[in-house]
């Protein structure tokens, strides 16, 4: 099993190298691939030192497993030569989960839609994914019609560029700005782009993403915030169900659900929190609660390491499943 992994160099590429480290993925040889700025420069991996490569001595490379987390426009152009090479692609960005023709794979609701055929597989966002984990067995229970989220997200969805500038603004120095406002001590209702509709290319991929993932049914409403926090996103979501619920049925649900961490005792002041989310692979539900405003509504708070599930762990998960079923 020959993988590459390209942003090898990036803060989820460094993520995806610990996870597969972690989980001992079962490759016979490991190719690092960046931009052409990092060729030729040594990384370190499990004691042994890596030559960084390219892309096209990559592709030429022919491996089995490609996990790409170099952007979008890297995606868009380079998943084509790949995948025509005979390389499974799992795509990090957003360049193709929309594309109808590509499957968008959280494994433990909908891998076993993957066959051979796919070559280019898309990792959804990492907001949709801690939320739609947490949302599958309980549209299967009682039915979803609409869904109301707000997103507390950390930098280092950003990149390190926003690391920088809050270690930055924490040192008093404004002189690299991933945003265009001070991130310390601020909140900007503002991640990704604005689209003409006037939501942010975030909040429409939880819509977008959430419907093609779980059900083109359920009806997504979201505001995503980003926040000077780095441990992982938080998001407050109100789900408004068809049928009725029992608060502790829905407690069993989640607990039962594989990857999904309840964490909600009052009495305790048990929540999840980014600070313990931070490096671990589940997503953390907490604050489950009756909406006492209409009927068979539901409040709950999910968090996640945002570069674990919400990126590197979701798509070494698709990996491993690929090389579980005999798919590669
Ligand atoms: P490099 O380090 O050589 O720039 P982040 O999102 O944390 O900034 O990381 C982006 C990752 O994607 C890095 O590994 C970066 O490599 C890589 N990358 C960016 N642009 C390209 C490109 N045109 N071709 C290949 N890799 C790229
Ligand atoms: C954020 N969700 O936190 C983004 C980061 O579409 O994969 C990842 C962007 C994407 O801003």
């Amino acid at each position: 099993m020959k993988v590459a992994v390209v942003g090898a160099t990036g803060m989820v590429g460094e993520v995806m190298l610990q996870v597969l480290e972690e989980r001992n993925f079962p490759f016979t040889e490991l190719l690092l691939v960046a931009s052409e700025r990092s060729v030729g420069k040594e990384m370190e991996y499990k004691g042994n030192t890596y030559s960084i490569i390219g892309l096209q001595t990559a592709v030429e490379a022919r491996p089995d497993i490609a996990i790409f987390s170099a952007g979008g426009d890297t995606s868009l152009e380079w998943a084509p030569k790949f995948a025509e090479a005979g390389t499974t692609v799992i795509d990090n960005s957003s360049a193709w989960r929309m594309d109808p023709t590509k499957k968008l794979v959280v494994p433990e609701i909908n891998a076993d839609l993957l066959t051979k055929e796919d070559k280019i597989i898309a990792n959804p966002n990492c907001s949709t994914i801690q939320m739609v984990l947490a949302l599958s067995p309980l549209h299967k229970a009682y039915n979803i019609n609409r869904v109301v989220v707000s997103t507390y997200q950390s930098i280092t969805g950003t990149g390190v560029k926003a690391v920088r500038q809050l270690e930055n603004e924490y040192a008093g120095v404004n002189d690299e700005m991933a945003y265009p406002y001070p991130i310390h001590r601020n909140a900007l209702p503002h991640c990704d782009v604005f689209e003409d509709n006037g939501y942010t290319k975030e909040e429409m991929k939880l819509t977008r993403e959430t419907k093609k993932i779980l059900d083109n049914a359920i009806n997504v409403t979201a505001t995503a915030v980003r926040i000077p926090v780095v441990g992982g996103h938080s998001e407050a979501v109100n789900i408004e169900f068809e049928n009725d619920f029992e608060l502790g049925d829905v407690r069993r649900l989640l607990s039962e659900t594989p990857g999904v961490t309840v964490q909600d005792n009052p009495d305790t002041n048990t929540y999840p929190m980014p600070i313990y989310a931070a490096g671990k692979n589940d997503v953390f539900v907490g604050r489950i609660r009756r909406d006492e405003s209409q009927p068979n509504t539901l409040n709950m708070w999910i968090v996640a390491d945002n570069l674990r599930k919400g990126a590197a762990t979701n798509a070494v998960q698709i990996a491993e499943y690929l090389v579980a079923n005999d798919l590669v």
